[in-house]
């Protein structure tokens, strides 16, 4: 792999590792809406259930991989379109780890966001989950509770940020800023282990 790694956290078997511009010429950020349109990729805006009270995700999402549930929102089998497909395979050999299934995650500006969680689900390989960045820098904020560690990573431009067996104990999030005006493209390739391939 090209970019130098940057080791952010390393405990044990939990890692988080960047490969700072990793994919920069992957995708032009001034052509977000070509890119959709000649994927396929018909972005939306899901509802979550916070405590039993419904609102708006604040961004918009789409699936490619086996049929999954998260939160109460229920993604239907998809089949990976045909660039987003390669870069899956390029993951898979870069990181020796077999992808199938991604998350497109699309931050319309900095008043989009993701609340803080984790990615463990039972049917989800925590063992490794690759993150892409396109587009505005974003600040993503990980919080290890039981020691209280904090981590601030900027994603920017063509970052690869991967995570190794890391949801068991830490959260993410990226916080809304008010500064940012300007899209960012994210697509987070995980493992689902039921139902897989
Ligand atoms: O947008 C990001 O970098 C975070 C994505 C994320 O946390 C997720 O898809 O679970």
């Amino acid at each position: 792999m090209n970019p130098r790694p940057r080791i952010l956290h390393q405990l044990e078997n939990e890692s988080l590792i960047l490969f700072p511009g990793f994919a920069s010429d992957w995708i032009d950020p001034l052509k977000f809406s070509d890119f959709f349109l000649n994927e396929g990729i018909f972005l939306q805006q899901n509802k979550i259930t916070v405590f039993g009270k419904e609102y708006n995700e604040p961004r918009l999402t789409q699936w490619m991989g086996p049929r999954y549930r998260y939160s109460n929102i229920q993604w239907e089998q998809t089949p990976f379109s045909g660039t987003i497909d390669q870069w899956k395979l390029q993951l898979t050999e870069s990181l020796n780890f077999n992808f199938n299934a991604v998350l497109i995650n699309f931050y319309r500006s900095g008043m989009d966001s993701m609340g803080k969680h984790r990615d463990n689900e039972p049917e989800i390989d925590t063992s490794c989950i690759a993150s892409l960045s396109f587009g505005e820098s974003r600040s993503i904020h990980f919080e290890n509770p039981s020691t209280k560690q904090k981590l601030k990573v900027i994603l920017n431009h063509g970052d690869l940020l991967v995570m190794h067996h890391l949801q068991k104990n830490w959260w993410h999030s990226i916080p809304k800023s008010n500064k940012i005006f300007n899209p960012r493209l994210n697509l987070t390739f995980r493992r689902i282990l039921a139902n897989s391939d």
